[in-house]
């Protein structure tokens, strides 16, 4: 039967099956890229290989279709995506909690996730939390003459919690943003009861081993998942490519390809002529996001080549 993983502690699953049936599996060893159900001696074959690193086994992970069979998992139905930190498989949205004041907005953080997301393939939402801290107008605009959808929240009040709740239906959702923001409030307010609190579980392991869960899958409604975890690591950013970076800002890809220097990087002095530079100074592109750009990608490039050189 297919289903989906909703938790994972250890090397226990919980599943939800196409019944809204609840199980506790296994899985059943290493299991190979999306294809073929192994039996006992396959699986044998599959683990040499894939310990002389000749053959990419997966180990599932939330958010992973599966097939179940006598509460065993025997198969992991094909990605979409696959985010390594927290581990979770399929995520089709991520909406960025910024809040407006306590603590005060982080939009470099933001861009940086931005990018991280639009580089996933992922669709992004922007909520502007506290709104009744500080006016949020200015950077609504923002965001928006960027292409993001963008919602003014007071979540500690439940507004604007509905207007969150429709782009949600029929999406794998993870929310992302710093400590404080307003994450727990809102996914709460979202269940109508206080469910993050549910999120940290931590257990022993039969050796006595703290284990934490990796990621929890809330269901909304059906089809409908909210992941309680705290967003994507620096460590999974670092791994978009910096020359490539132009293409994660959203609204600079109209102006790419017209600058005077093929492969121009849009950031040094000496690139005449650049499409991108000009644009910001015509006011075409926020000089805001354009610096967040330079920073960014000056920041990945220094990662790059502290790990290649
Ligand atoms: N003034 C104000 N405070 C809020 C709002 N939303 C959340 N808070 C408060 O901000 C603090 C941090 O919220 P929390 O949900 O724990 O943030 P998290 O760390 O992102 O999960 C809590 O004290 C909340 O009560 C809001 O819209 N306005
Ligand atoms: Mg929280
Ligand atoms: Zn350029």
């Amino acid at each position: 039967m297919k289903a989906t993983i909703i938790q994972n502690i250890s090397n226990q699953y919980k599943v939800v099956d196409e019944l809204d049936k609840i199980h506790i599996c296994t899985a059943r060893g290493r299991l190979k890229n999306t294809t073929q159900i192994l039996n006992k001696r396959e699986q044998r074959a599959l683990r040499v290989a894939s310990n002389f690193g000749k053959i990419n086994t997966l180990t599932p992970v939330a958010g992973d279709k599966v097939e179940i069979e006598n509460d065993t998992i025997i198969k992991i139905y094909e990605r979409t995506n696959y985010i390594k930190r927290p581990k979770i498989a399929n995520v089709t949205q991520v909406v960025f909690v910024v809040s407006l004041k306590n603590p005060e907005p982080d939009l470099l953080m933001l861009d940086k996730q931005l990018a991280f997301s639009e580089n996933m393939g992922l669709k992004s939402i922007i909520v502007l939390n506290k709104c009744d801290l500080e006016d949020g107008s200015e950077l609504k605009e923002l965001y928006e003459k960027v292409g993001y959808k963008v919602l003014e929240m007071q979540a500690n009040k439940n507004i604007g919690i509905d207007a969150l709740k429709q782009y949600l239906i029929g999406n794998i959702t993870v929310f992302s943003g710093n400590s404080g923001v307003g994450k727990s409030t809102i996914i709460n307010s979202l269940f109508g009861k206080n469910i993050t609190d549910e999120g940290v579980v931590s257990e022993k392991n039969k050796r006595g081993k703290n284990t934490t869960t990796a990621v929890t899958l809330y269901e909304l409604e059906k089809d409908t998942y909210i992941a309680d975890t705290p967003g994507f690591s620096t460590f999974d950013i670092n791994e978009i490519d910096y020359k490539n970076l132009d293409k994660e800002f959203k609204e600079f890809i109209p102006y790419i390809g017209e600058c005077k220097y093929v492969g121009c990087s849009h950031i040094y002095e000496d690139e005449k002529e650049c499409n991108i530079k000009r644009a910001v100074t015509e006011g075409k592109i926020s000089k805001l996001r354009y610096d967040n750009f330079v920073k960014i990608y000056k920041e990945l490039e220094e990662n790059y080549k502290k790990r290649y050189n």
